[in-house]
């Protein structure tokens, strides 16, 4: 274990899930009524955390252990090269135990009130004997800690419930290492036994995307008064979902949150559905005095009944998975472009020569590639001419 593995990112309230920012020393025995006297406290100190085997974290998934859970998201997040194949080969025994759940994308516009409305979501599901875990998808994480640890105190109710599970964005630089190590997340969940799955995007742009490719159903949440920006820049956004709530309708907020429902019910009207064969629809909620929240799960299971039985809701999640495996291919086979040493020597140069007009960005492109293809017999620089466009 390495000393940056001691210390973790950041510390979640849930002490269940095993996070440890200060380890005491061994304590000798007798705390727990267990006599210490003997080999017992003549033995060294214990130590600080036992490395799992595949096996292990295999089967902590499986028996539903929310420390070995935890364990198993923190090696699938993991960026070092060595825990790579060991959540791989998990994953590999897990991916049989997973798909057992309904996945929820929640989206919206900053300070919306998706986490609050993911706290009273989740609560209710919970107390009604679902199993459910929250994932956050932020690309930016590694920026914005600070609002992620403020998600997990907007939850603190729900983070306390025995059958809900919360886990912030994983930090992976790039969206792509995010999205990756959330689907992961997502089916190590599942496979613990969670079956409903809410995933909230922090942040904007690509991030909607990316989850919409990860979940069933996709909830975007607004508020009144978010109209004007709505028209050109969320209309992209409007077509990916499958239902739209109209949020804080509540107080002397009731009627503007009411007309605004309307108002996105006549839009929706002209624009495509997100899913095929069904129709989004426009509702209110509160999340602070929970009115509404049920109304939108009923919708989620009224869709998941729907979708199941045209046969959409499978054929959803197998193009998913065939999608999710072109993405990866693509960001490897880039990954392994960009750091190939003839690539990197002759790139400079050649980005100097697209810059000034000296060489043609298609020209470029080819130059990189044969870079990248032929090695060592690269033409790199050689190949840049003096001037003239190719
Ligand atoms: N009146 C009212 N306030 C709400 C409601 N839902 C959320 N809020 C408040 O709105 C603020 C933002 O709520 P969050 O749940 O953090 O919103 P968010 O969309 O998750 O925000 P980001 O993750 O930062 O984009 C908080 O102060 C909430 O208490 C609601 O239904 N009614
Ligand atoms: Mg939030």
């Amino acid at each position: 274990m390495t000393g940056k593995e001691k210390r973790p990112e950041w510390v979640p309230e849930n002490a269940e899930e095993g996070f440890a920012t200060h380890v005491l020393p061994g304590v000798e025995g007798g705390h727990d009524g267990i006599c210490g006297c003997g080999a017992r406290a003549a033995a060294p100190p214990a130590p600080r955390r036992k490395n799992l085997s595949v096996e292990d974290y295999v089967e902590g998934v499986l028996a539903g252990d929310r420390m070995v859970l935890a364990r198993a998201i923190t090696l699938v997040e993991s960026n070092a090269p060595a825990h790579f194949d060991i959540a791989q080969e998990m994953l590999r025994r897990l991916l049989p135990n997973t798909g057992n759940s309904v996945r929820v994308g929640i989206t919206g516009v900053p300070g919306a009130g998706k986490s609050t409305f993911i706290e009273a979501l989740g609560i209710r599901l919970c107390e009604a004997g679902h199993k459910v875990a929250v994932l956050a998808v932020d690309p930016s994480s590694s920026v914005t800690r600070g609002s992620i640890l403020g998600d997990k105190t907007r939850m603190s109710k729900l983070s306390r419930h025995p059958n809900a599970f919360i886990r912030p964005s994983p930090s992976g630089g790039v969206l792509g290492g995010v999205a990756r190590k959330s689907r992961e997340t997502l089916l190590v969940a599942e496979a613990a036994g969670y079956d409903v799955i809410l995933v909230e995007t922090v942040g904007v742009g690509q991030s909607e995307t990316t989850v919409r490719s990860m979940v069933d159903f996709f909830l975007l949440v607004l508020i009144a008064g978010a109209g004007d920006e709505l028209q050109g820049m969320k209309r992209g956004i409007m077509e990916l979902c499958d239902a739209i709530c109209v949020n804080k309708a509540d107080g002397d907020n009731r009627i503007r949150a009411e007309a605004a429902r309307a108002e996105l019910e006549r839009i929706l009207h002209y624009l495509q559905p997100a899913t095929p064969g069904w129709q989004t629809r426009a509702y209110t909620t509160s999340a602070r005095t929970g009115d509404g929240i049920g109304e939108i799960w009923e919708v989620v299971e009224r869709f998941q009944k729907e979708t199941r039985a045209s046969g959409i809701f499978m054929e959803r999640r197998q193009s998913q998975a065939v999608e999710w495996v072109h993405t990866m291919v693509r960001q490897y086979l880039f990954s392994r472009f960009e750091s190939h040493p003839e690539v990197r020597r002759a790139l400079p140069e050649i980005e100097k020569a697209v810059a000034s007009g000296a060489m043609a960005a298609t020209r470029a492109a080819r130059i990189l590639a044969a870079c990248y293809e032929e090695g060592e017999d690269c033409p790199g620089a050689g190949a840049v001419p003096e001037s003239g466009r190719l």
